[in-house]
């Protein structure tokens, strides 16, 4: 089992991650990725989830048109650990790959 990560912990975690915020309500990391459209990001979401499976660990998710919202948890310990870093470490390098991607049109 994972442990809760200390407020501390998750403060020196999220200053490597600065796109993603803490869930002003309840113990989650937060971050919205944008692409050029729905294909883009659902194939995103397909890289994401297949990563996540390995891990065993998964997103809160929610994808309008060409925006996912990703929400970090760990639901075994009721709060933030390791595991929900690792997952944004992952989700942030697989948008890296889709922003280098040449687009035309
Ligand atoms: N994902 C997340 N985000 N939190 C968990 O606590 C969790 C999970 N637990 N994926 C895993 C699956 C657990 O249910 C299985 C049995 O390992």
């Amino acid at each position: 089992m994972h442990k809760k990560l200390t407020p501390h912990q998750i403060k020196e975690l999220l200053a490597g991650l600065p796109h993603w915020r803490q869930d002003g309500e309840r113990e989650a990391i937060v971050r919205e990725f944008v692409f050029a459209n729905f294909s883009e990001a659902f194939a995103f979401m397909t890289q994401v989830a297949l990563a996540a499976e390995k891990l065993d660990h998964h997103p809160e998710w929610a994808n309008v048109y060409n925006r996912v919202n990703v929400v970090l948890t760990t639901h075994d310990a009721g709060g933030l650990t390791e595991r929900d870093f690792e997952l944004a470490g992952v989700a942030d390098a697989a948008f890296e790959r889709f922003a280098l991607v040449p687009r035309t049109g």
